[in-house]
């Protein structure tokens, strides 16, 4: 079908202009649309680029927190960071699905990731280097994750909304989750808070820098809006994510890295400090402390499952030649 420039495809299209603008009277009724539909390209595209890079992002975001699994401190700690992982998992199955509704293969998604073309969340290629860390990518990062993507539930194309709706329920559990081991060690002993805290110096920054580049240098975002794939900006979700993350970390009796994080009474929200773009630019290049282990690791569990692949085709060929064999004989 489709095969070819698939990951940062450019948003352009030949499709004329009576044909767009029918197109964009039914984003604006707030139709769906499905796989079936007429779309153009550019619209076609953005998606596959986007749920594809999303998808990625939760295989990889497995990685950090799976460090900790053999290491839990109980075992109901174990058991819930176990069923976490898993969820990503899933969450990553779910949208390789949609995305393929658009055309293209899981094994093509694979390369362009394992190839370095296609792109995932920057988030995780910082490493994790204590327990508190699992609290806080639950509490930060699922908890941005859950910002940016339940106003996904309402994208406008209708197989990655509906995907949504789970995933959201899912990484609000997994928030949670994170938000209570962030409890138990702030109101630990002196030493558990300041694993927590530590944790919350490290995490606080990259956890900003997940909602993308500021609005003026993000590239996709002004189509993107149009056509409802995104219903807010990446400065309106982030904005939205400190405003309702920094009272909980006050909760927990513990400080944001930002001397310039203040309420600001005219705006009802936070103002905060400048983020380091070339941080940003630098980890999303490949330059972050863990992007080649994630990339080896995942490469490796791409061809240690080659046989299964193999196995379950040999296997799907053969359940197809019986059924035709079985049904030439009752002809
Ligand atoms: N990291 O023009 P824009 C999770 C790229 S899931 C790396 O603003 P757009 C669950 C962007 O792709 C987390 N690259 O792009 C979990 C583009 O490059 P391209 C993932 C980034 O698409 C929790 C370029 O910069 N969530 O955490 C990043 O309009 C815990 C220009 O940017 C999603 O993917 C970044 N942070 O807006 C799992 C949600 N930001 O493609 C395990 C869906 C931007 O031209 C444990 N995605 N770039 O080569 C989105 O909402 C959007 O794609 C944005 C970016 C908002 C991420």
């Amino acid at each position: 079908m489709y095969s070819q420039g698939l990951i940062g495809a450019k948003t352009e299209t030949e499709e004329d202009e009576a044909f767009l603008a029918r197109f964009q009277a039914r984003i604006d009724a707030e139709e769906k649309i499905e796989p079936n539909d007429p779309m153009p390209e550019g619209y076609r595209r953005t998606l596959v680029r986007q749920i594809g890079q999303h998808a990625h992002s939760e295989i990889v975001g497995m990685l950090p927190e799976g460090n900790w699994i053999t290491r839990a401190p109980s075992l109901k700690r174990k058991a819930a960071l176990l069923a976490k992982v898993q969820d990503e998992g899933g969450h990553g199955l779910y949208l390789y699905c949609a995305a393929e509704t658009l055309g293209v293969s899981r094994e093509e998604m694979t390369e362009e990731l394992l190839s370095g073309k296609a792109k995932y969340s920057s988030i995780f290629n910082y490493p994790t280097l204590t327990w508190a860390d699992i609290g806080a990518i639950g509490w930060l990062v699922d908890g941005a994750a859950i910002m940016n993507q339940i106003p996904l539930c309402r994208c406008s194309y209708g197989p990655y909304a509906r995907a949504m709706i789970r995933v959201c329920k899912e990484e609000s559990f997994h928030q949670r989750q994170g938000y209570e081991i962030m409890m138990t060690l702030a109101g630990g002993t002196p030493e558990q808070k300041e694993l927590a805290q530590d944790a919350l110096n490290r995490w606080w920054w990259p956890s900003l820098m997940m909602f993308g580049p500021h609005d003026s240098a993000s590239q996709h975002g002004d189509q993107s809006m149009k056509w409802k794939i995104k219903r807010f900006t990446n400065d309106e979700l982030r904005q939205k994510f400190v405003d309702a993350t920094v009272p909980q970390g006050e909760y927990l009796g513990l400080t944001f890295p930002d001397p310039d994080l203040k309420w600001n009474e005219d705006k009802q929200g936070y103002d905060f400090g400048a983020i380091d773009w070339d941080e940003f630019w630098r980890v999303v290049k490949g330059g972050g402390s863990m992007n080649r282990e994630r990339i080896a690791v995942r490469r490796k569990a791409w061809e240690d499952g080659a046989w299964v692949r193999e196995a379950a085709l040999a296997h799907a060929d053969k359940r197809r030649a019986r059924r035709e064999a079985s049904k030439m004989a009752a002809e």
